[in-house]
């Protein structure tokens, strides 16, 4: 395959360039394959680098750092303190048997399984969530928290702190401009709140306890009333706000996309690909899941040759970071935490952090036939509990070219 560079004139640059936009154009413009793979053209960016540490080290850059940190630590607190007591000694209770998240103990999950619990009725999430509309136009969705036996792999069974029955829970995707309605049933064993990650909405819908709301109780039902603007516009996700080192990683979480509305700006500059697709990455009671599956259960990813694929990435997993890493291919960063970047960035390894969510595209330039994975390069986030290293597991997808 051949590489060539090309410095793009500064005054070009200029005169293509407007901030958020999306250079659909430069991604279709890359040929098919050739003899010997394709031909890409690199292009090196003349933007300044010392412009992004200006922004950094102005003074809104550090009162905005230093808020960011804050945040995080006051949120840190607030999940630690808020955290009802966990029960201890009771072997027969649902709650004790989700205990083992974060450690990567063998298969006993799938041993202690709670009798009570039933078996999920359905094996994939991320399925669109569908709504009414009530008499003053609001978009109305009804959510339900409850505990399922989610199968990770084939028979291994773990338990489940979903939402509608599905890890990870049903995706919502509404229009800047809409009146959203949730009315949230909690069927959970304990309390539990649901906040809406990366939208701009008021505190008091922001679904944390002890700042918004108070926790719903188990059997108690919440409705969620906001309004969805033009900065909400991008890949967002919703997941529990508590006991959440207990709920988020059990399956609580899901896509809420909000597209801009047609005919605006925003819809312009709007990400255009041939197939989409939302990928969850996490750990589940030892497993590393995407889209609450592990290798080889993940579903492929599925594209043509000569598509504009687009993924969006959720980090979803409690406490680690996961490096992910495309095959055959290299993609462009769109957007991150849901807006769009002045200028996409090319890379084949893109970490994706607890709560972040990435916009990507590739090209898919391969022969029909063809198969890629997309991994995390921490390779022993690449086993299953109990697999050797001669095994493949965990968080693997294939990206599968139609023949
Ligand atoms: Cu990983």
């Amino acid at each position: 395959m051949a590489i060539k560079e090309k410095n793009v004139q500064p005054t070009i640059e200029k005169t293509t360039l407007e901030v958020g936009t999306y250079k659909e154009d430069f991604y279709k413009s890359l040929p098919p394959q050739r003899d010997g793979g394709p031909e890409f053209v690199v292009r090196k960016q003349p933007i300044a680098q010392h412009g992004m540490l200006k922004a950094i080290l102005s003074p809104i850059g550090v009162l905005f750092m230093a808020t960011a940190l804050m945040v995080a630590l006051l949120s840190f607190g607030l999940g630690a303190s808020l955290k009802s007591a966990p029960s201890t000694g009771n072997t027969d209770s649902a709650s004790s048997n989700s205990t083992s998240n974060s450690s990567m103990n063998t298969a006993s999950a799938s041993t202690t399984a709670p009798t009570n619990v039933p078996n999920a009725t359905q094996s994939y999430g991320n399925q669109l969530l569908p709504y009414t509309i009530d008499p003053d136009g609001a978009k109305h969705f009804t959510m339900t928290a409850k505990q399922v036996m989610w199968e990770v792999v084939k028979g291994h069974r773990v338990l489940a702190w979903s939402i509608n029955g599905t890890v990870p829970g049903p995706m919502i995707r509404v229009t800047a401009g809409d009146h959203i309605r949730v009315t949230f049933i909690n069927h959970f064993p304990e309390a539990t709140a649901i906040h809406w990650h990366g939208l701009l909405i008021p505190s008091a819908e922001d679904g944390v306890p002890g700042i918004g709301q108070k926790p719903i109780p188990a059997g108690q039902t919440y409705v969620y009333d906001f309004t969805v603007h033009d900065q909400d516009v991008g890949t967002h996700w919703y997941h529990s706000h508590y006991d959440d080192i207990q709920q988020v990683p059990g399956g609580f979480y899901g896509a809420f996309i909000v597209d801009p509305r047609p005919g605006t700006p925003l819809a312009h500059q709007a990400i255009h690909a041939d197939v989409e697709y939302t990928e969850f990455i996490s750990t589940m009671d030892g497993y590393y899941v995407l889209n609450g599956k592990s290798f080889p259960d993940t579903q492929p990813i599925y594209v043509k040759h000569g598509q504009t694929v687009h993924v969006r990435l959720i980090g979803a997993d409690a406490t680690m970071m996961h490096p992910m890493h495309l095959h055959g291919h290299f993609f462009n960063i769109v957007a991150e935490d849901g807006h769009m970047l002045a200028q996409p960035i090319q890379k084949d390894t893109l970490p994706v952090n607890p709560g972040e969510t990435y916009d990507i595209t590739f090209y898919a330039w391969a022969a029909p036939g063809s198969i890629y994975p997309f991994h995390c390069h921490i390779l022993s986030h690449l086993m299953n509990p109990g697999q050797t290293g001669g095994e493949m597991g965990g968080l693997i997808t294939l990206v599968e070219y139609a023949r």
